[in-house]
């Protein structure tokens, strides 16, 4: 079972939460797309979805399933998304596909967050994967002598916007031995807009697949 293999299996565990009437948080990447791709079935069930990308919107329409704002869809029962990187304590880091700022406002107006993903993305502790941070294009340079003051080494994602119109910081080398702490530490940088730490708001349940078929945690 190759990692994308993996990745499927974990997105049509997920399908399970899925309810006859929900309106659906979707997340972004290739394990949300997989999701995305199943919910096409199920879309004469449900009352529609609320997308966390342009990308995600998109794919959600080519299926012809409706996508809905935020603002008119209201608290969510549920929403399913990957990660790059869970701990143990279902803390997650976010961002490696650019939309960690609507990920985050989704999972926050969400009940119940699934993460789904291949069992690569367990690890013990958090940081390995580079850190996305989204800022403000005019603090770029502000926020990065902060991370350097953390210890990050932040790198600017070459010729990617986001969404918002902001740029991202990946930030490499910084030991996450405190999620919570970090996550507000760099959330309190002016011209931060959204740190790829999900630890305030962890996930409430991760699927992992792995090669004996997969895996949910807590
Ligand atoms: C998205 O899923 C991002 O937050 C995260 O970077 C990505 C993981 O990508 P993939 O599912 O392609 O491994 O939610």
């Amino acid at each position: 079972m190759n990692q994308d293999q993996m990745k499927k299996a974990a997105a049509e565990a997920a399908i399970a939460y899925v309810e006859p009437g929900m309106i659906v948080g979707v997340g972004t990447g290739s394990t949300a797309n997989h999701f995305i791709d199943l919910l096409a079935d199920l879309k004469d069930r449900i009352d529609g979805t609320v997308a966390s990308s342009e990308a995600s919107a998109q794919r959600l329409r080519g299926h012809g399933i409706q996508v809905m704002d935020l603002n008119t869809a209201g608290q969510l029962p549920l929403y399913v998304d990957g990660a790059d990187e869970s701990n143990h304590q279902l803390h997650l880091i976010k961002g490696g596909g650019g939309a960690l700022t609507r990920e985050k406002i989704v999972a926050a107006a969400s009940d119940r967050f699934v993460c789904i993903a291949d069992e690569s993305k367990l690890v013990d502790m958090l940081g390995a994967f580079p850190l996305p941070v989204e800022v403000i294009p005019m603090a770029r340079a502000l926020v990065a002598r902060e991370l350097i003051r953390l210890g990050g080494q932040p790198v600017l994602r070459d010729g990617f916007t986001t969404d918002n119109g902001n740029v991202i910081l990946d930030v490499d080398n910084l030991q996450i031995s405190d999620p919570v702490a970090m996550e507000d530490h760099i959330n309190g940088i002016p011209g931060v807009v959204t740190v790829g730490i999900f630890a305030r708001r962890p996930a409430d349940v991760l699927i992992l697949g792995g090669p004996g078929g997969v895996k949910t945690l807590p």
